[in-house]
């Protein structure tokens, strides 16, 4: 079913301005501040036994400096876990600033504050800190052998262990007619937004008020979590997040340390103070995410169809574990894909090493999964010598199914049931849309001229939308125009279009009419945040809700105004109408009016109103009791669980004997996130989903060495591919409505992600005849790979 409900061909309102340089990202606030630069650990792993700050007070310019102890008690305990789980058992977080020991490179271990970045640079350099190296846990090996721990009070480096079991896995890999194992790995990496992150506060001490600018994902959370650790009443806290580079996940406060010094040094010199990191710091200092390494045994008949699957995984939660499990608890829930397991066992441990710590990064766990399904489902086909798209729709959920529960608890501690969706179609889809029944002859082909072309799939399910809530605020101006306002926060989706046109669709407006302004906590003060795949979802959900609100107050003394029934009145421009006589009319910005009983005859709207009077009536008051005055309303959405999206990508390569250069040539994505409120920014998603993930395919990944130093911690050494690398991505949607929010929607903005690195190592096994087990896989390691398999074969 296709439900065009907002219209074809909206373009985003917002890259005019950004593309004419006009944004406001938060380096361009606070000309006026103070500038902080932190010193941060050289060292993966060391003990402080000294920190001499004389020679940095002689810096001209110079106006704090603070290390762990001088900072007040609040901020000197651990910072707080974001989200904490039963099997967390080991929960550890950092401090403000580094007590004792460091446990990764960039750890910050002193603030400086000065009057400027250049100043507090040469102060942060003259601070003089004695480190004692102690020995360094770097990759999963290393974590795991225990021998060195991360937390001393740690054995074993295990944050974490937590086994789901579906079914009973032993016996259906007994009486399966085959068994397979595998080991599969996935490297680490992360978000790297183009603007990195960055805070901004001023003090107003009259008022005892806090202004927190932040380039964040959150700004509500950064406001109860600054007031908390200063010590104010949230209220007493604003947050506000300017226009935002780019955010992947990275920029989710759990709270980070900055974003709470910062503030309370605002506060605290009575000053504004500033931090803008840089390119080197948010390599080391902000977040990274992927590592994991999997082992599997499936069972499965003579068609390929799944009898049981045992996995087991190991995920790196580097130095500390800020955000908790929910990486690992997505990829131990998601994993299963769009395939009925006949009996599913995971079991993970999450593991301290002394690298950055690991928190979501778009997809978040779920790429891990979908490499760890496919390349199991792949293997399968390999075994029986079967065609894999054929042995993926012996395994599919089918439409009728639907609701289905997989039998797990998801991230939201709620149950992870599939809500809609149609597997089938989408692998018919996606088939279709790559040729993969007449790439056999397209290989041949190529073959016969000495070249390598190889075609794989990958499918995936994805929870999105997650809870508890957001809220909406929708309020009609005498002007005509109307201001919506939602709590979570903007770094590129499009919201500010997309909010609009479902107030738009709605209330009956112009579009132009319609202003979103979101990721302000004095516009709107409680949200969650951007994550998850959730603001369409959540916030588009609460909107809608909120606009029916004020649409039904309309039409109530509309109603009234033109002495007809509420159920006879239409709205559309703008303009409330009996239907049927379009002559009895009387336009919104003139409800807007009326809707206030002290009809303030100030404007010319408010004295054209004047003309609807409405009739007085004497056993009402003029504001009644379920009534406010204004035009504008205000709801909250609020779901019992998360909506499940899916889709399927396919991808055609072609490698290079010579050089094993990987070249995609053909990649095709069919995608089913609900009714598409704007198809070409639901495009623009997955365009730059694909993007990312064949980047972190076939480039980006994050290079420790044995010692825990990141050795590829700039832009010069971080290879990430252009546009010139990216191939034109053809796209399809499935449109199946979730029934579980009122617009039918489900996420969209991590999807293009997650099946990238799945999909293109089935494409590279199929060029090269070789089992690729590990990603992301480099020229020079398929190069290996060739070699070992030469070797093997000779
Ligand atoms: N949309 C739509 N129709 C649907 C579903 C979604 O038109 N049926 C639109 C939404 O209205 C929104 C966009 O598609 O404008 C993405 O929607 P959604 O799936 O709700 O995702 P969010 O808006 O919550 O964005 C978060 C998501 C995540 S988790 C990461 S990480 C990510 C991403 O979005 N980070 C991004 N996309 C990004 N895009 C940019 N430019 N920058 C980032 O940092």
């Amino acid at each position: 079913m296709t439900t065009r409900l907002f219209g074809e061909g909206i373009a985003r309102r917002e890259d005019p301005r950004l593309l004419r340089g006009e944004g406001r990202y938060l380096d361009d606030l606070g000309s006026d501040a103070l500038e902080v630069a932190f010193v941060r650990s050289p060292h993966a792993h060391a003990r402080i036994t000294d920190i001499d700050v004389a020679d940095a007070l002689d810096v001209d310019g110079l106006v704090a400096l603070y290390v762990h102890e001088d900072l007040p008690a609040r901020l000197r305990e651990p910072l707080p876990l974001l989200i904490p789980h039963p099997a967390l058992t080991q929960p550890r977080t950092a401090c403000c600033l580094a007590d004792a020991v460091v446990r990764h490179v960039g750890e910050p271990v002193a603030m400086v504050v000065a009057t400027d970045r250049y100043v507090a640079e040469d102060a942060a350099e003259r601070i003089d800190v004695t480190y004692e190296p102690l020995e360094p846990v770097v990759g999963l090996d290393a974590a795991a052998r225990g021998a060195a721990r991360v937390h001393d009070d740690v054995p074993g480096n295990v944050a974490a262990a937590l086994v789901q079991e579906v079914g009973d896995v032993d016996a259906a890999l007994a009486q399966a007619p085959h068994t397979l194992d595998l080991a599969l790995e996935i490297e680490r990496s992360a978000s790297t937004p183009l603007e990195a992150r960055g805070v901004y506060a001023r003090w107003d001490a009259d008022d005892g008020t806090l202004r927190v600018y932040s380039s964040t994902q959150t700004p509500t959370s950064v406001r109860f979590a600054v007031a908390a650790k200063l010590g104010l009443p949230a209220e007493k806290v604003e947050c506000v997040a300017p226009d935002v580079g780019g955010g992947f996940g990275v920029k989710i406060m759990h709270p980070w340390a900055e974003e709470i010094l910062v503030p309370w040094a605002a506060r605290l010199l009575g000053r504004p103070v500033k931090w803008t990191e840089d390119r080197v710091e948010h390599f080391v200092a902000a977040t990274h995410e992927r590592a994991q390494t999997h082992d599997i045994t499936v069972g499965f008949d003579d068609d390929g169809r799944i009898l049981g699957l045992d996995v087991r995984f190991r995920h790196d939660n580097g130095a500390y574990v800020p955000y908790g499990l929910i990486v690992p608890i997505i990829t131990a829930t998601q994993l299963p894909g769009p395939y009925k397991l006949g009996a599913y066992r995971v079991a993970f441990e999450s593991l301290y090493s002394t690298t950055c710590p690991v928190t979501p990064y778009r997809g978040a766990g779920r790429p891990q999964a979908c490499f760890a399904m496919e390349r199991t489902v792949d293997a399968i086909a390999a075994r029986l010598e079967r065609d894999r798209a054929a042995v993926r729709a012996a395994n599919l959920i089918a439409p009728d199914e639907m609701p289905y529960d997989i039998g797990l608890v998801f991230q939201d501690g709620r149950p992870a049931i599939y809500d809609s969706g149609d597997f089938p179609a989408t692998l018919a889809k996606v088939r279709e849309l790559i040729g993969w029944d007449d790439f056999p002859r397209l290989k041949a082909e190529a073959a016969a001229e000495g070249r390598r072309l190889g075609i794989g799939l990958a499918c995936y399910v994805e929870g999105t939308g997650v809870g508890p809530y957001e809220g909406g605020h929708v309020h009609v101006e005498t002007s005509g125009r109307v201001n919506v306002y939602t709590g979570l926060s903007s770094q590129g989706q499009g919201h500010a279009t997309v909010f609009a046109q479902i107030v738009a669709t709605e209330l009956g407006v112009p579009l132009d009419d319609v202003h979103v302004t979101t990721g302000d906590t004095r516009r709107f003060p409680y949200a969650v945040g951007t994550f998850a795949s959730r603001a369409a979802v959540m916030s588009g959900s609460a909107i809608a809700l909120a606009a029916r609100k004020v649409r039904a107050k309309a039409l109530r003394i509309a109603a009234e105004a033109l002495e007809a029934n509420p159920d006879d009145l239409e709205i559309s421009e703008g303009i409330v109408r009996v239907k049927g006589s379009p002559g009895d009319a009387i336009p919104l910005k003139a409800v807007a009016v009326l809707s206030n009983p002290l009809r303030y005859a100030f404007d010319e709207s408010a004295r054209a109103a004047t003309q609807f009077a409405l009739p007085a009536s004497e056993d009402r008051p003029p504001i009644a009791d379920d009534d406010e005055p204004g035009l504008e309303g205000r709801d909250y959405y609020s779901p019992l669980r998360s909506t499940f999206a899916n889709g399927m990508h396919a991808a055609v390569v072609e490698t290079d004997p010579d050089t094993a250069e990987v070249r995609i040539l053909r990649y095709a994505v069919v995608h089913d996130c609900g009714p598409l409120i704007n198809p070409r920014i639901v495009e623009g998603q997955i365009h730059g989903g694909v993007a990312q993930g064949i980047a972190g395919a076939l480039y980006e990944r994050m290079a420790y060495d044995e010692a825990g130093q990141l050795t590829n911690a700039s832009f010069m050494d971080f290879l990430m591919p252009y546009a010139t690398e990216i191939p034109a991505i053809a796209i399809d949607h499935l449109e199946t409505p979730s029934p579980l929010n009122p617009l039918g929607i489900k996420g969209a903005g991590e999807a293009g992600v997650i099946p990238v690195s799945a999909a293109l190592a089935a494409a590279i096994e199929d060029a090269e005849g070789i089992p690729i087990h590990r990603m992301p896989l480099s020229p020079d390691e398929l190069h290996a790979l060739r070699a070992r398999a030469g070797g093997e074969a000779s």
